[in-house]
């Protein structure tokens, strides 16, 4: 199908949509599905079938396009004239891009210092209203509730129901290009929005008949932020995954669910091991996707090496966003000399060892 078919028209039939519903779109979904071709070898689990699905290469750059389609293009229908975020970057990108094509207002709330470069320049270019906060990103969500209850402005967060259900259509996917179920589905967790909303689309799916399983789900928080994991809101998440820097997620309980009714996990991972996964995927796949994305990796060599995923399994780990959101990350993890050499044939020949 052609990927600028909008998501909502390729699956009205699983969506709260109706014939007048203006549609809103990007060209969002239809992302790439790719099986990794080193990483499995390297991992030393050569019969582990690993599959990528490459959620950057929508068009904002992340998965939140799929249930922005929907959020924006419901916000629209509704009559609604500005639509409100708070954000760790994505979701502020999406939106700013989605509510400009609609002709709406998008105010974003940001933490201050810690959004990657990429996800501030998309939002300022599509012409959202920025307003950094002195603050975490749980505390612009908490303000962010207020000013949408007493401001009316609809949200579009993923308590915005519209997101989740936009979302759950990456299930849909996975399982067409798959042409099967995987047994494990790993993902990043950071506001527990996405892993609900793939388990919602996998339910439905076996529900309707379109599928007759269902993953075990596998959601990795960042160690410093993994509140879910730690059974408590984190006051101060840190982590350099800034898009999951997040103490206290929205979707805790359908989460927790997700999990449980798949006999999956929510687990944590290590700064150092997603840092380790992120240099992998570029390395040995040619994939550069975001710190936060590289968790789901993470989660998958430790389970591994656990014992809780088998080594000849079907697993999918959903990248969820591009790496050139976050173009400062590598520099700070490698260590490459970018001194430069003098125009001369003979340095270049020396420099490259010829
Ligand atoms: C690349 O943009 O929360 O567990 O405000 O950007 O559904 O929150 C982003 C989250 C994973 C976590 N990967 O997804 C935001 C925001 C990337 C992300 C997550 C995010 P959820």
């Amino acid at each position: 199908m052609h990927s600028q078919y909008p998501l909502i028209e390729r699956y009205r039939d699983f969506l709260p949509v109706s014939a007048t519903t203006p549609i809103i779109s990007l060209g969002e979904g239809n992302t790439p599905l790719i099986r990794a071709s080193n990483l499995h070898h390297f991992l030393g689990a050569p019969s582990l079938k690993l599959y990528l699905k490459l959620e950057g290469l929508n068009p904002t750059g992340s998965f939140k396009d799929r249930g922005m389609t929907l959020a924006i293009s419901k916000a629209v229908e509704s009559g609604a004239k500005a639509v409100i975020c708070a954000s760790t970057g994505n979701t502020s990108a999406s939106a700013a891009a989605f509510a400009t094509k609609a002709g709406l207002t998008c105010y974003v709330l940001l933490p201050h210092g810690h959004v990657a470069l990429g996800k501030l320049a998309q939002a300022i270019l599509y012409g959202a209203r920025i307003i950094p906060i002195k603050g975490n990103f749980d505390q612009a969500l908490e303000f962010v509730r207020n000013l949408a209850d007493q401001c009316h402005i609809t949200i579009v967060n993923s308590v915005n129901p519209y997101r989740l259900e936009g979302q759950k259509t990456a299930a849909f996917e996975v399982v067409e290009q798959l042409e099967g179920v995987p047994d494990y589905l790993l993902i990043p967790v950071g506001n527990a929005g996405n892993i609900s909303a793939y388990w919602r689309g996998f339910k439905l799916l076996r529900k309707t008949g379109g599928a007759n399983a269902t993953p075990h789900m596998f959601g990795f928080e960042a160690q410093g932020a993994a509140a879910i994991v730690r059974g408590q809101p984190i006051a101060n998440p840190e982590t350099i995954a800034t898009a999951i820097r997040i103490g206290n997620p929205a979707s805790w309980q359908e989460a927790i669910k997700a999990a449980s009714e798949s006999d999956g996990q929510i687990d944590s991972v290590t700064d150092d091991q997603i840092i380790e996964a992120y240099k992998l995927l570029a390395k040995l796949e040619g994939i550069f996707c975001e710190p936060s994305s590289a968790a789901c990796l993470a989660g998958l060599i430790k389970h591994l090496s656990m014992g809780t995923i088998a080594k000849d399994a079907t697993v999918v780990c959903v990248l969820t966003g591009n790496g050139l959101k976050d173009p400062d990350t590598p520099l700070k993890v490698s260590n490459v000399d970018l001194a430069p050499v003098e125009a001369d044939l003979q340095k270049l020949k020396t420099v490259m060892g010829f």
